[in-house]
């Protein structure tokens, strides 16, 4: 029998300094432990103990030249958690704030995303503490090429599977690839996220964003309600965000907020035209990381220093980064009146916003389940790969959508709780988990 609390003090001594580590560990465990419990096997096994140890950590020095010809050093790393159930998939994020428990955080989950997209596809993660802010093309080219001159022995299209996300977008994945094709002499789908003209997926780029309002229309048909005329906040301005926000417009939704580290734009009159969402991606690649020139431009609200949650919405979309939405967030966008959050970053709200949002019965997915779509098209892209052909936008549209309504079904079956309220949380985890585990038993050790 596991005890939650001794298993987690375990865990924690034995991964000192790793406090998103243990939050998202915390989360999980604390699903499936019953699960566990109840299974024989699984406690024969010592599933826990190895579900939450990564399979392999590789760190690796990247040394790079910047544009005065001074020497920078950072780290790199790749975090290759689970392969039981497929080659080890998941994106590098290039941010000042990454550390190994940021990393392990996120290859963590992502082993147990992965296996809800019904895709063969392990877990991992991995990147560096690099600031893409304000450097030059150049410098981005230098540091990729370093980083892919340590990573390169530990990928492969059967092996390893890297993508993008939080400051890798197309042009980081271009230059990544660019130098694992010169060493490799290989034409591979060693990256996923590639450029439409060497292997990349129609609808990668969108998938992420798209994905979660498949999910959000799922939860909102389950409650007999509709997305029509729903008005939603969104945060961040990437990628993610770009693909929500299109979305959200065709599904009858309007997103009135999107947010950047300088503060958040409200604009009321919605995000809702090609002008204003080819600006989204103008300012992603100006390398400035701030959302306050679209206020001037669009003649919206820019409020300084601030998160979009204060606003008034039926649904919330936090699509920046882990942690950005906190209890005090919470308790405004429920005293707003919020009906459903749709985590779309990786662990975006902290652990007491998401236990106050379940208290008061507002509907909440996790990033697990909601942001699953990108990771799913990834999986996609190496389909294609390996035919050596490309699929319409439809058809990968098509499947990304059918994948996104299992998941969502995946979480009713297993996140139902007597009263009819819909656990997303649980629902995720235990699906999630129940794939890989009894696969890790079916390959023995
Ligand atoms: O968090 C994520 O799922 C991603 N950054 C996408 C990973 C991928 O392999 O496409």
């Amino acid at each position: 029998m596991y005890h939650y609390d001794s298993f987690m003090a375990e865990l924690e001594q034995k991964n000192p300094a790793q406090p998103e580590f243990i939050q998202a560990a915390k989360e999980v465990v604390e699903s499936i432990i019953d699960v566990v419990n109840e299974n024989p096997a699984y406690l024969n096994a010592k599933i826990l103990e190895r579900i939450t140890e990564p399979d392999r950590v590789i760190t690796f020095k990247v040394e790079w030249e910047d544009d005065n010809g001074d020497v920078q050093v950072n780290r790199g790393y790749r975090i290759q958690f689970n392969n039981a159930i497929g080659p080890y998939k998941g994106g590098l994020r290039f941010h000042p704030s990454v550390t190994l428990g940021t990393l392990k955080f996120l290859g963590f989950e992502q082993t147990f995303k992965n296996s809800l997209t019904t895709l063969p596809m392990g877990g991992a993660k991995g990147g560096s503490d690099f600031n893409t802010k304000g450097k030059s093309d150049n410098e981005i080219m230098r540091f990729c090429r370093s980083f892919m001159t340590e990573l390169y022995r530990y990928i492969g299209p059967s092996t390893d599977v890297p993508a993008g996300d939080i400051g890798v977008g197309a042009r980081e994945i271009g230059y990544l690839y660019g130098q694992y094709k010169r060493m490799m002499i290989e034409n591979t789908g060693v990256l996923t996220g590639k450029g439409q003209n060497w292997g990349g997926s129609l609808i990668r780029p969108e998938a992420t964003g798209f994905g979660a309002m498949y999910f959000a229309h799922e939860m909102v048909e389950a409650q007999q309600d509709t997305m029509k005329g729903k008005t939603i906040s969104v945060s961040g301005f990437g990628n993610v965000a770009w693909g929500a926000v299109m979305k959200a417009s065709e599904l009858g939704a309007k997103v009135v907020t999107i947010s950047g580290p300088d503060g958040y734009i409200h604009d009321p009159e919605g995000i809702d035209t090609q002008e204003k969402w080819d600006y989204m991606l103008e300012l992603r690649a100006s390398n400035n990381d701030v959302v306050e020139p679209y206020a001037k431009r669009f003649g919206a609200k820019f409020v300084k220093g601030r998160k979009p949650w204060e606003v008034p919405v039926d649904m919330a979309f936090p699509c920046a980064i882990q942690n950005e939405l906190d209890l005090q967030d919470a308790e405004l966008l429920i005293s707003n009146g919020v009906s459903y959050v749709v985590e779309t970053s990786n662990m975006g709200c902290t652990t007491e916003a998401v236990q106050k949002f379940q208290a008061q019965k507002i509907l909440f997915a996790p990033g697990k389940a909601a942001n699953a779509g990108g990771v799913a098209v990834s999986g996609l892209e190496m389909s294609q790969n390996s035919m050596k052909l490309r699929w319409s936008k439809e058809e990968v549209d098509g499947r990304l959508h059918e994948i996104m309504q299992n998941i969502h079904a995946s979480c009713i079956t297993e996140g139902t709780m007597p009263d009819g309220y819909v656990d997303y949380v649980r629902g995720a985890n235990i699906a999630g988990f129940k794939k890989v585990a009894d696969t890790m038993l079916q390959l023995g050790y």
